[in-house]
């Protein structure tokens, strides 16, 4: 395996390279141009600066997450076919650069969702809470009104572009079915494939977070019969799977393992994090430790160790501690700790396959 740090670019992130560097076993930085709008092509020069910066500090630039893709094509609408082109030539920009797998989502409107971001935990630290109900009961507006309540925090997926929007957006979808959805997926992935077998890059589709529908929106990417569905839209190897276990483990109707075991060959990047479930559909981030939440991590990485994983793996979010003022999922402390954590159990499973 790979292990990766997202990070957010000088710019956006708290978090310096150097500190990054400081983690064991960090090979990778999983990184973006998040300046960038979806639909808008991602130009050599500007890859070129941030290739630079990261590969000085003896980092891989291997992973993208993610390169979004613009609500017209999750729409099928006319314009689609030139964002598609936008699309396709920021994979070729990516691919000169040496980026091998671009992680990328097909949520219509809202990328993630969580009713809390900084809840306080008795012991100090702060996490991120989906509570199933208030988002039943919010508009759309309050929700992200609530998720972006901190002017100076521009969460992944919330840029203020797009949700000026989102009146529109909401409308526009009425009427879109899953199938609808299914079918520009299928339209998109038809026309960026051959450009990803021609330069190698795979695609990495991320499941839906939370993993069911919110606001009456389609979502395809949620359940494994969906990952099946998708598997065979357009079976090509470069179009693959981004394993996230805590948004496809928020349903306890998905099974982690037998996931990973029917899609092994396909995943191409796992985000592994550790979440704890509520009867009443809530759940909340946890530490990545095996028994703070409600999924089988140690399982899950001894059955990635075991199929000789060689993709790109990175832990997913992680709490803030310490005190530390940071993007809410993507501090310092709780990740990299999260990382010691996938090591050792990988270390562990090394000890014992040599003896
Ligand atoms: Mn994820």
């Amino acid at each position: 395996m790979n292990m990766g740090f997202r990070w957010y670019g000088e710019d956006d992130d708290a978090i310096t390279l150097s500190h990054i560097k400081q983690i064991p076993g960090v090979s990778g930085i999983i990184w973006a141009l998040h300046n960038k709008s979806p639909g808008e092509v991602w130009e050599p020069q500007e890859i070129q600066v941030e290739k630079k910066k990261i590969e000085q500090h003896g980092f891989r630039i291997d992973v993208v997450e993610s390169v979004n893709v613009h609500e017209d094509i999750k729409l099928g609408l006319d314009s689609r076919d030139h964002y598609i082109a936008n699309y396709i030539e920021t994979i070729r920009n990516l691919a000169e650069a040496g980026v091998k797998v671009i992680c990328y989502n097909f949520m219509p409107v809202f990328d993630w969702i969580r009713t809390e971001l900084k809840k306080n935990m008795d012991d100090g630290s702060t996490t991120m809470f989906y509570e199933k109900e208030r988002v039943e009961n919010s508009s759309p507006a309050e929700l992200v009104q609530r998720m972006t309540a901190d002017p100076d925090m521009i969460m992944s997926g919330w840029e203020p572009e797009r949700l000026k929007q989102l009146k529109k957006v909401m409308e526009a979808y009425a009427g879109v079915s899953k199938e609808d959805l299914r079918e520009n997926l299928r339209y998109f992935l038809e026309k960026v494939l051959p450009v990803c077998e021609e330069t190698g890059v795979k695609l990495a589709i991320h499941p839906d977070d939370p993993p069911w529908s919110v606001f009456s929106l389609p979502r395809i990417i949620s359940t494994q019969e969906d990952l099946r569905t998708f598997m065979q839209l357009i079976p090509n190897e470069h179009s693959g799977i981004t394993y996230c276990t805590g948004s496809l483990g928020a349903r306890e109707d998905n099974d982690l393992l037998e996931i990973l075991d029917e899609f092994k060959d396909r995943i191409y990047f796992a985000h592994i994090r550790n979440i704890k479930r509520y009867e009443n559909g809530d759940f909340i981030e946890t530490s990545h430790l095996e028994k703070d939440g409600s999924l089988p991590i140690t399982e899950i990485m001894k059955k990635l160790f075991e199929m000789r994983f060689e993709g790109y793996i990175r832990p997913d979010h992680g709490r803030l501690l310490w005190k530390e003022d940071g993007r809410p999922g993507y501090g310092l402390y709780d990740r990299a700790l999260g990382i010691m954590y996938l090591n050792g159990i990988w270390d562990a499973n090394e000890e014992r396959s040599i003896t």
